[in-house]
């Protein structure tokens, strides 16, 4: 009988990725989504046909548990989460609700319906926060910088909680940033990459950013998907970090960018406003995932300029295919 996985977070960057990777591995697939006005399905809509979408809220709890009662799941992964971190910020009780008293009440539905199976939850690197040492590893003592991190800080340990006192199969990823073309669209990566297409194609001048000081491990979004479902085949439930080992300034990012599409002087096209720096930033973030490599056989493979030349080269791509056709009238 295929395993069966109910996946949070589905239409987010991650989940989207993550389902594909489950039903290319055969199993049953079901997908948290919470009812939207206009419903967000983009990154997901190639496989509406292959995934059952099951409507739930992180915010309720028996929506919660009327999914892991119907979806029977050998795994859930934990994806779902207020995620950006500049709007934990202004909106931090929601963050906390979601992101983090969200992931206990999943873990309430776990217990109750589907004890025997195993989680996942994705954890930061944001929870490293403010560091004290470089790289970040299992051991790295947390201190976060955002109401974000201080929500995922409270996932984790709940989490190492409901294994240690209920003896459930829980595990933490603690993921750097990973990126990919499904990113949203006010994330670092996903606002430079689409920012300088534009630009590049005459429909822009500038791009209005924050801190270009700030130090980030970027990897690539398909390959740490990869990640979450080792950590769950792995007999023992444990935490671990993924990471490419590797750390690039956000001034690195967008200089490449800009590179890509044949403009040095990227400066010109770069402005700073105060609104897009953080009341405090974590500056400087690099993973050891050396756990994850040596028990789980896990190692990225695309690194930095492959990702920023991935990401430039999809939104090239998009704005191309959203032109109008050579004689075909617009409107
Ligand atoms: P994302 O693209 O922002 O996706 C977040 C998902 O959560 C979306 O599907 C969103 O649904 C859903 N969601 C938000 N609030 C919800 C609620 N109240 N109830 C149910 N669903 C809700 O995030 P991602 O980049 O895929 O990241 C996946 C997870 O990994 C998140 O927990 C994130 O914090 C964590 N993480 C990400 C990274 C990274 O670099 N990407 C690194 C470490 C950890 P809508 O589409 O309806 O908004
Ligand atoms: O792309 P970001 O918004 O990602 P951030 O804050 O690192 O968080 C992401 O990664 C975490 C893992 O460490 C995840 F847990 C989290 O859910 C999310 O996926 O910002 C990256 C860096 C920051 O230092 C930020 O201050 O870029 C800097 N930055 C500079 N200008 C900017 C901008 N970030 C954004 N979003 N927009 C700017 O204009």
């Amino acid at each position: 009988m295929a395993r069966s996985a109910l996946v949070t977070g589905a239409t987010g960057q991650d989940g989207s990725y993550l389902m594909e990777l489950l039903l290319k591995k055969g199993y049953e697939v079901y997908g948290l989504v919470r009812r939207l006005s206009v419903p967000n399905i983009g990154n997901i809509q190639h496989i509406l046909e292959d995934v059952t979408l099951l409507d739930g809220d992180l915010i309720d709890q028996s929506s919660l548990n009327a999914a892991v009662r119907e979806s029977h799941p050998d795994e859930i992964y934990s994806l779902a989460a207020q995620s950006f971190v500049a709007t934990s910020f202004v909106q931090p009780v929601l963050t906390g609700e979601i992101t983090g008293l969200g992931v206990v009440r999943l873990l309430e539905a776990l217990r109750a319906y589907a004890p025997e199976a195993r989680f996942y939850q994705a954890s930061s690197s944001e929870m490293f926060g403010r560091v004290d040492r470089e790289p970040q590893d299992e051991t790295t003592p947390f201190h976060p910088r955002s109401p974000y991190g201080v929500a995922k800080v409270y996932a984790y340990w709940a989490c190492v909680n409901y294994r240690e006192a209920h003896g459930l199969s829980i595990s933490n990823g603690i993921l750097f940033n990973h990126e990919s073309a499904r990113r949203g669209l006010e994330f670092l990566t996903r606002k430079v990459s689409q920012g300088v297409a534009r630009i590049h194609a005459g429909l822009a001048k500038t791009i209005s950013l924050g801190n270009l000081d700030a130090k980030r491990d970027w990897g690539y979004a398909p390959e740490f998907v990869d990640l979450m479902w080792r950590i769950l085949q792995h007999k023992e439930p444990d935490d671990f970090v993924g990471a490419t080992g590797e750390a690039h300034s956000v001034r690195e990012f967008v200089a490449e960018a800009f590179r890509l599409v044949g403009i040095s002087n990227w400066e010109k096209h770069v402005t700073i406003d105060e609104k897009n720096i953080r009341p405090s930033e974590v500056y400087n973030l690099r993973g050891d995932a050396s756990k994850a490599k040596r028990v789980l056989g896990w190692e990225p493979k695309t690194r930095f300029k492959d990702l920023v030349r991935i990401m430039v080269e999809a939104e090239i791509g998009s704005l191309e295919d959203t032109r109008p056709a050579k004689g075909v009238p617009s409107g």
